[in-house]
This record gives C-alpha cells, sequence and structure tokens, in this order.
C-alpha cells in the first residue's frame, strides 16, 4: 500500500523519541519568545524528545543562518525556529518578516531538513500574547509540526531505499 496522509497526526507521526531536535530562538521581543521556547519545549518533552538542544540568537533576522548550520551538521532531524516580530512604525517589520520567513523555507527546501516555523509576526503585543500563552501556543503547534515533519521525511526516504 502506498504512502498515505491522514487528516490528523497518528501517535506516532508525533513520537520524538528517535528524533534529534533543536530549537533556534531569537531574543528579541524576549518574553514572548520566552513564551513560545515554554510551549515548544513542554510539546517536545510530552512527545519524548530526550534533551532537545536549544540556540538563542539576537533577532528574527538571525534565525536562518543558525538553523542552516545546525540543519547541515547532520546531527539534526528536525529544527524549531522561534521568535517574534511586531509590526513598528517603518517598513523595517515587514523586512524582518520576509527574511525569516524565506530563510526558514530556504532551510527546508535546500537541506531535506524540517524546519517549523514558530515565528509570530503581528500587529502589536496583544497578538504576541494571545498566541504565546498556555492555550494558544504557537511554539507548542511548532514543536509538533516539526516532529511531524521528521518522522514523515524519514518514512518517505525509507520508501525510496
Ligand atoms: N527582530 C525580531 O526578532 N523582532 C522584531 O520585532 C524586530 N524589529 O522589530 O526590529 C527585530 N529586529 C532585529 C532583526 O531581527 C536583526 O536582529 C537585526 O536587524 C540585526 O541583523
Amino acid at each position: 500500500m502506498g504512502e498515505r496522509s491522514y487528516e490528523r497526526p497518528r501517535p506516532e507521526d508525533l513520537d520524538a523519541g528517535d528524533l534529534r531536535i533543536a530549537v533556534v530562538v531569537s531574543r528579541f521581543n524576549l518574553d514572548i519568545s520566552k513564551r513560545l521556547l515554554r510551549g515548544a519545549l513542554q510539546a517536545l518533552e510530552q512527545h519524548g524528545s530526550q534533551d532537545p538542544d536549544v540556540v538563542w540568537v539576537p533577532g528574527a533576522v538571525e534565525i536562518p543562518l543558525a538553523a542552516l548550520t545546525l540543519a547541515e551538521s547532520g546531527a539534526i532531524d528536525a529544527i524549531v525556529a522561534l521568535g517574534c516580530v511586531i509590526n513598528g512604525e517603518t517598513a523595517h517589520f515587514q523586512y524582518v518578516c520576509e527574511q525569516v520567513s524565506s530563510g526558514v523555507q530556504q532551510v527546508n527546501l535546500d537541506t531535506g531538513v524540517p524546519c517549523a516555523f514558530g515565528v509570530l509576526t503581528t500587529l502589536n503585543r496583544e497578538q504576541a500574547l494571545a498566541r504565546s500563552g498556555p492555550t494558544n501556543n504557537k511554539g507548542r503547534e511548532a514543536a509538533e509540526t516539526a516532529i511531524e515533519m521528521a518522522n514523515l521525511v524519514r518514512r518517505l526516504q525509507d520508501r525510496q531505499g
């Protein structure tokens, strides 16, 4: 039977027991980043990840290079990218959002190592707080996406072997 996708991840899709996972998190808007990191680490622990690496970078723009370096090391199965970009009064927001989003996607497609996008790009601080809390937490969602994609890529590669 061929490869199937499922409407919902099955328990084995979210099993991180056999995966080496790294989290890259930016310090800019530190309080929000810490909330995203908490959600991600809780999810990783819940799904059996052993001692994930946590790598801090100054801002969202720096996330792709750190993620690329980890992906190219060959020692990591999936990466969770976390950060928070909040709209200011200038076009800076747009440049930062474009660089981090296209940079993270470049890591995915150039290396084949899944890098989940858990970077908030919000219009204000309230929106960022609402998406980094205990019930709605984009860090948690990105961690689960990274696990699911690492397991999927492994399964698809096994099929080709
Ligand atoms: N970096 C962020 O992560 N979030 C922001 O909201 C932000 N703003 O607004 O400027 C930001 N800027 C810094 C940027 O990511 C780089 O660290 C900087 O440009 C140096 O390369």
